[in-house]
């Protein structure tokens, strides 16, 4: 499989599910500020633009987070990367579509681009109103992580999810909330977690 990703960019959610499956891969290195993922090459295999993309073995491209995580998921059962019970596996969903589709795509994205959002040339604002959306939305994560170590129980394709917004959140001097604080430290606990930020250049 062909797995292309960014050091440190929400890729590095799925780099660590593909260690927790512990597949074997070749890593493509795509350098966002450069541009490369808007060369007609690399949209002839993912026409967003966005990374991550996962090439199958049979040549098939998935091109969104959420599907290559659930494909993952629902084609390795024994890692048990999702809770098998249903509403198990709906809370898992709704954590993973929350921290992708909602903090980082509603607000990361406003703190990390605010160009493509800003009104009236805005920028300070638009990247603020990210901000704010992005800690309302951690308040949220940890009221609900309360009493629970991972998102729906064991570790899932959520955690994985949660754990580059929180990385991020960290990054950029955010304090994060009490339960998405212990649950990003349990995150860096794992190996494949430790394993992955060291090969993406982080200590
Ligand atoms: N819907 C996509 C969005 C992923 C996404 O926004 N990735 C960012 C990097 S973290 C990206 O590729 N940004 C480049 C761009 O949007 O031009 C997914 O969930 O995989």
């Amino acid at each position: 499989m062909k797995f292309y990703m960014t050091p440190g960019s929400c890729s590095t959610g799925i780099h660590i599910l593909l260690e927790e499956v512990g597949l074997v891969f070749e890593a493509y290195i795509l350098n966002l500020p450069r541009g490369d993922h808007l060369k007609p090459e690399y949209l002839a295999i993912n026409p967003h633009g966005t990374i991550p993309t996962l090439v199958r073995d049979d040549g098939t491209a998935l091109c969104d987070f959420v599907s290559i995580a659930t494909w993952l998921a629902e084609t390795y059962p024994r890692r048990k990367l999702l809770p098998e019970d249903p509403a198990g596996k709906n809370q898992a969903m709704e954590v993973l579509n929350f921290a992708t589709r909602y903090i980082h795509g509603e607000g990361f994205r406003r703190v990390f681009t605010p160009e493509r959002y800003a009104v009236a040339g805005d920028i300070e604002a638009t990247k603020a109103q990210g901000r704010e959306i992005v800690a309302e939305a951690l308040e949220k994560v940890s009221r609900d992580l309360d009493g629970k170590s991972y998102a729906a129980g064991a570790f899932s394709i959520a955690d994985a999810g949660l754990f580059y917004v929180e990385f991020w959140a960290d990054k950029i001097g955010m304090e994060l909330p009490v339960n998405c604080r212990a649950h990003y430290e349990l995150m860096k606990s794992r190996p494949t977690v430790r394993q992955v930020l060291a090969e993406e250049g982080y200590r």
